[in-house]
């Protein structure tokens, strides 16, 4: 009998399913429902130090190859997430989350939220999100490798918990060099890849007219539209990164068999956004069948059998 434990940062988890930020998490009753459905763990929606509305809608649209989003960061601010953060982890301190947080205002903002969270009771995992595409006017911090660099050196003067970073697809080799060359010098448990591919243009065949209202139509791209580039970021950093950095493979993950392919490319633990929009919390309990039935299939059983062993044709 197969099994789909997925271990991660010490941690293990009973599958390597959970939300992506921003579907499903907003709140404590959100959060809660992702708790008690069969993701293995789950993540907050990126925080910043104020609440915030976000974006006019709409600001949220499925296609059929999936999505374009321009939320602009609505969340309840920091102060929100992190005391229902210190309450969950006190009444089971032997199930991980995610807390994740992120900036409006940019540099200045990302090392206050990260002296808010030290200077807090909660010791658990956070994923410092890099890259939101949606904020109008800013550039995501990720695609900046010298701030990057700068942040992350700010960061560890004070911060001593574990944290990871949540990237955007780079499109380039000179770049995933660079910002691995930036991440390997630091001791960050783990990266994500990827956050939406950002600022695309979908347009409307009945209307033609963009279908979000927010930056004029230009918004993340999510879903079956970015697997491949999220592919190959998983596997670009695996190729780059320390062996002690974890990967979070995001992108794509609509089947078991998605979800197979971001762990043949080295990703420990995989985040669903699109797809839970669309299917709701439904879709852990068929990804977790859809992907045993793979392992069970091939013979594997465990995901240490085949994790990060993408074969070439060289
Ligand atoms: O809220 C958003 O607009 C948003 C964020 Br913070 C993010 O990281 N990625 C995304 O696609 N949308």
């Amino acid at each position: 009998m197969a099994t789909l434990q997925a271990t991660f940062y010490g941690h293990t988890f009973d599958n390597p399913f959970m939300n992506a930020s921003g579907v499903h998490c907003m709140d404590k009753t959100e959060l809660d429902e992702l708790a008690a459905s069969a993701s293995g763990s789950f993540v907050t929606k990126s925080a910043t130090a104020d609440s915030r509305d976000g974006n006019p809608e709409p600001r949220y649209i499925n296609l059929e190859l999936g999505s374009i989003n321009s939320m602009g960061l609505p969340n309840l601010g920091l102060a929100y997430y992190l005391e229902d953060a210190i309450k969950r982890q006190a009444a089971n301190p032997d199930t991980p989350f995610f807390l994740s947080v992120a900036s409006y205002k940019g540099f200045d903002e990302y090392v206050s939220n990260m002296k808010h969270i030290q200077e807090s009771d909660y010791t658990g995992l956070v994923e410092l999100n890099l890259s939101c595409p949606n904020v109008p006017g800013k550039p995501q911090m990720a695609y900046d490798f010298e701030d990057t660099e700068k942040l992350l050196n700010e960061i560890f003067k004070f911060y001593t918990k574990p944290f990871g970073v949540k990237l955007p697809p780079y499109f380039d080799f000179m770049h995933f060099d660079k910002i691995a060359d930036v991440l390997n010098k630091f001791d960050i448990k783990f990266v994500n890849c990827v956050n939406s591919v950002g600022n695309g243009l979908y347009i409307d065949e009945a209307t033609d007219t963009v279908v979000i209202k927010p930056k004029g139509g230009f918004g993340g791209i999510g879903g079956e539209y970015i697997k491949p580039t999220a592919l190959a970021n998983v596997r670009a950093l695996r190729q780059r990164l320390n062996p002690s950095i974890d990967i979070i493979g995001t992108g794509g993950i609509l089947t078991g068999r998605d979800a197979y392919e971001h762990l043949l490319c080295g990703a420990s633990m995989l985040q669903v956004g699109t797809q839970l929009h669309k299917e709701g919390l439904g879709v852990f309990e068929r990804l977790n069948t859809e992907l045993l039935a793979i392992l069970e299939a091939k013979g594997y059983t465990s995901i240490a059998d085949f994790k990060g062993k993408l074969a070439t044709l060289d």
